[in-house]
This record gives structure tokens, sequence and C-alpha cells, in this order.
């Protein structure tokens, strides 16, 4: 077997991901503490929990589980996304999912870049959150042009970055040295810069049109918002979160507490204040990054996934608040939804990866879910603007645009599940046969 010349694009995305992390840490030192919060509470669920240990250890998630982290980015055209999905996929993240949150009054359309096969999300499995701008909903025209040429005239992606995109796309692959300089080179886009590309009156225009557009807008580029460690329990880390002070969202957002988790709970620690420095003269501040936890369960099923829709609506009432007593109308909501896993697996609710055990049974492991969830994303956006203005947009999913601009279709969450279940179920038979 000769060896390639070339470095695995799971390598460049694991190597990508650790850099992002230690620029962010240095960025905003509270998410070194986060961090600090959830390997202490990971460590302490692992001891405590010797069985889930093992499981996990199997399931090779153990050793992903410190590594494991989301980011989320925000750009402003067409042609940012596009290069973004290029760059992306040296990395071997391809484009998931469609998330319109226009409904829940924030002016952007998403998806979330991640590897997508087994091998890879347990090498390591890094996603990017990533929303492009609905341009067309700043009502005001004016503004909406002065907005389309400050974009225009910015590039997100230095020279050096585009020619190593080249060449990987040219060559198929980059030698270990490109890949460390195209990890260095692109780590730049993401890097947080206080200068503002625009003025203090025309960054107040963009703000009062929408917080959201003023982060987009006014800056050099799509400096990371946040980067979320995977915690083993959401609940003691928020706790540890309050208890050293962090102001911590009020809701955690997604199912409730569960003895099988499903889906994905999330919480954050709202953004800081952080000094800019305005084109021309004067300064502010602007509030756009933040801190998040997360913890993933199991993926949900079409069938499971319109339960916990359903659930959720009825949870969060005609109004879609999250009141005083929420906490205890999502329990109340949820306990129609089955919580062990062979319920789950009995009725189609969440999918599992089957394997032969060494005594020659079958054994049923939850498919851990990947992807992000529409109403909570819309949370931690609101939580994390700053402000309590309501704004609603008269959004209609837009899909087809958005991949217009990304370059090409987003691949469906679910099918990527039923792929990964059913080549167990036919590895199985395999091993039977
Ligand atoms: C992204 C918010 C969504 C999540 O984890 O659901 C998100 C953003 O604020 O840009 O990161
Ligand atoms: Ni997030």
């Amino acid at each position: 077997m000769s060896a390639s010349p070339f470095v695995s694009p799971d390598d460049i995305r694991a190597a990508f991901s650790h850099a992002m992390s230690a620029m962010y840490r240095a960025e905003v030192p509270l998410y070194g503490d986060l961090v600090e919060i959830v390997e202490g509470v990971n460590a302490e669920v692992l001891r405590a929990d010797p069985g889930l240990e093992a499981n996990l250890e199997r399931r090779g998630e153990t050793a992903r589980l410190s590594a494991e982290r989301h980011g989320a980015i925000r750009v402003g055209t067409a042609a940012e996304l596009a290069i973004l999905r290029r760059a992306f996929a040296v990395m071997g993240m391809a484009p998931v999912g469609y998330y319109d949150l226009s409904l829940a009054g924030v002016p952007v359309h998403s998806t979330a870049f991640r590897p997508t096969d087994e091998a890879a999300l347990r090498r390591n499995p890094f996603r990017v959150f990533t929303s492009l701008l609905r341009i067309e909903l700043i009502e005001d025209a004016a503004l909406r042009e002065t907005a389309q040429a400050v974009l225009e005239g910015r590039d997100i992606v230095s020279p050096e970055a585009r020619a190593l995109l080249a060449r990987w796309e040219a060559e198929g692959g980059l030698t270990a040295d490109e890949a460390d300089r195209f990890v260095a080179a692109l780590l730049e886009t993401f890097r947080w810069h206080g200068d503002a590309l625009v003025d203090g009156t025309t960054y107040a225009r963009l703000h009062d049109a929408h917080r959201l557009v003023a982060d987009v807008v006014s800056f050099r580029g799509p400096h990371i918002n946040h980067l979320t460690p995977r915690t083993l329990d959401i609940d003691a880390a928020q706790a540890e979160m309050v208890r050293r002070g962090m102001a911590a969202k009020a809701v955690i957002e997604g199912p409730p507490p569960r003895a099988v988790p499903i889906l994905l709970r999330q919480t954050s620690f709202t953004a800081l204040d952080e000094p800019v420095r305005f084109a021309g003269t004067g300064g502010g501040t602007h509030t756009a990054r933040f801190g998040e936890i997360e913890q993933r369960g199991v993926a949900l099923t079409r069938k499971g996934r319109a339960l916990y829709d359903r659930l959720l609506d009825e949870a969060r009432g005609a109004s879609g608040s999250q009141g005083a007593d929420y906490a205890e109308r999502l329990a109340r909501a949820f306990q129609a939804f089955p919580d062990s896993e062979d319920a789950l697996r009995e009725q189609g609710l969440a999918y599992f990866r089957y394997r032969a055990s060494p005594n020659g049974t079958v054994v049923a492991e939850p498919i851990t879910y990947e992807d992000f969830l529409p109403v909570s994303a819309a949370g931690i956006f609101q939580s994390n603007l700053g402000g309590t203005e309501q704004h609603s947009y008269a959004g209609e999913a837009a899909q087809r645009v958005f991949e217009e601009a990304l370059g090409c279709p987003v691949l469906d969450p679910f099918a990527l599940y039923d792929a990964i279940e059913q080549a167990s179920v036919e590895a199985l038979a395999g091993a039977v046969a």
C-alpha cells in the first residue's frame, strides 16, 4: 500500500477545531472557564456511572467527548456562504439540514457544516452552525443598499487560504505543510476584529434594523460568536455556571431532563459587551459573543421528531413563551414521550446501531444526534442579542434560495441517520449469515 501524500480531511478538521478553541479561549476567557466546568462535570458523571463509561467507550464516544464542540458564524452574502462551503469541504464537513429562523424574528437562515459518516464523526465531530443574513428583510431600502455595499467591499478569506483551497480542489488533497498553512490562514476568517468597517452612525442604523444585522455587516468578517463544549449532564453544568456567577440563560432549551436523553439540550451565558472602534472617529460597544454548553442524546426518527415538535408546541403554548412555569409545563407535556431505550426502539421513535455481543445476542445502541434544533437555536440567538426587542418577519422558508447561495443542496439529516442504522443492520446480517 503506497502512503498518500495528503493529510486526511478528518485530521485537518481536528487541527482546525483545536486551533479555533485555542483562539476563542484567548479572545473570550469565560469560554475557558466553561470548558473547565464541563470537563469537571463529565469526569464526575463517568466516575459515578462506570456502566455509562464502558458504554461510551465501546461506542467510541469517550475519545471524542473532550474534543467535541460546535461553533457558530454568520455571513452576509451568497458568495461568502459559497466560499465557506468549499473551505469546510477541505475538512470533510458538508452542509446538513436547513433552519429557517425568520419565523422566530431573526433575519437569517442556516445550515450546519459537519462530518457525515460514522468514522469521521468518531474521529472529530466538529460542527459549525452557519447563518446567512436575509438582507431582503431589512425594510429601509437605503440602509439595505448601504449594507450590501459594505458586504460587497470585504473579502472574508485571505489570498493564502484561497490559494490552498484551489490547490486542494485541483489536487484532491493537501500535504502536511499545506494543511498547517491552510488551518492557520482560514482561522483568520473567524477572528474577532474590534475595528468596524462602518462609522458610528451607520452602525447605529444597522443596529436599529436588528442587532444581528449590525453584527453581520459592520465588521471585517464572520467572527466566531460561540464555541460549545459537550457535557454529559447539562443540569449539573448549568448549576455550576450559576454558582460561579455566570449570567446563565434562565431556561435550558430543548427537551426536559429524562432517563434516556433525546436530541439536544443547550444553555448559554449572555454575550459580552466588547469595545469597538468605528471607522472615522469614535467608538462604542458591541454585544455578540457568548458561551454555550450542550448535552446530546439519541437521534430521533421522523416519527420521533414529529412527536417532539408536537409536545414542545404544547409546552410553549399559543404564545410560544417560556414563562416562569415553563420547566413544569415541559415536563408535563413530555410525559407522553416514551423514556426507555426499548420503548423508543419498539415504537420506531429513535435511531439505533445494532451489533452482535460477544455471546451472540444482538445489542442496540442509541445513535447520537449530530444536528441542531430550530426552536432552540432561535432561543439561543435571542438570549444573546442582548436586547429585548421583538421582531417579526413574514418569512416563509426559503430553502431553495439558500441552496442557490450555497451552491448545492443541503443534506437531509434523517437520511444520514437512516444510513448509519441500515449499515449496522446489514453488517449484522453479514456476520450471522
Ligand atoms: C447561532 C445560534 C444557534 C445553536 O447551538 O443552536 C446555535 C448564532 O447565534 O449564530 O448556535
Ligand atoms: Ni450553539
